[in-house]
């Protein structure tokens, strides 16, 4: 049973197409920044976050390590080191970009693959640029679709102006912590 003074490990992902947005999203929660200018990964960098979560049930709060991983976008990279990227994952943010009406469907296939590497985890979708929501190129009502399909809430972000950014990670903690201890 985790107490008040628990640290408790957690490792996320966050997938999705190339350019939805994954390092921005990071990079404005972990460092509170947001560069407009070109943001290049190559291969896997992973950050480090604490942040505490409640149970409001029995007043605890305990302490989360969140190891972030953000991966490349290409598929042909998927296939070849999911199983590097995903091991061990306890959570997923499956990102999309509301100006590209591809990169909503694109994410199943990056859901089965991180689900064929860690069984059923918490997902929490990210539907990310929403500071651009004048050129959104899917309804609302199909990203209700994805969610409910999986289960898994979804939530607008925006790298560029932080809406929402804290929330998104702290939701997908929550979910893990709540998962575990449950
Ligand atoms: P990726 O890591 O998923 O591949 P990046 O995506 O974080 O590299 O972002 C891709 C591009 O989208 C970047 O633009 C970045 O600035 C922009 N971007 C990311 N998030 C947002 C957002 O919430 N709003 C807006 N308006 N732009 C965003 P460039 O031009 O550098 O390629
Ligand atoms: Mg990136």
């Amino acid at each position: 049973m985790f107490g008040s003074s628990d640290t408790m490990k957690v490792k996320i992902c966050l997938v999705g197409e190339g350019a939805v947005g994954k390092t921005s999203l990071i990079r404005k929660y972990v460092l509170d920044e947001f560069d407009d200018r070109y943001i290049s990964t190559l291969g896997a960098k992973i950050t480090k976050k604490e942040l505490r979560v409640e149970f409001p049930d029995n007043g605890n709060e305990i302490r989360i390590d969140m190891t972030i991983w953000d991966i490349m976008g290409e598929k042909g990279f998927r296939e070849l080191l999911k199983e590097a990227y995903f091991h061990g994952a306890q959570g997923v943010l499956a990102v999309c970009d509301v100006t590209r009406k591809n990169t909503l469907p694109d994410l199943e296939s990056w859901i089965s693959a991180i689900e064929t590497v860690t069984g059923k985890v918490p997902i929490q979708f990210l539907a990310n640029k929403a500071d651009l929501k004048d050129q959104l190129t899917f309804t609302e009502s199909e990203l209700r679709e994805m969610s409910a399909k999986h289960k898994s809430p979804y939530i607008f972000t925006s790298a560029k102006t932080g809406e929402n950014v804290d929330k998104a990670f702290f939701a997908i903690a929550d979910a893990i912590a709540k998962r575990r201890v449950a």
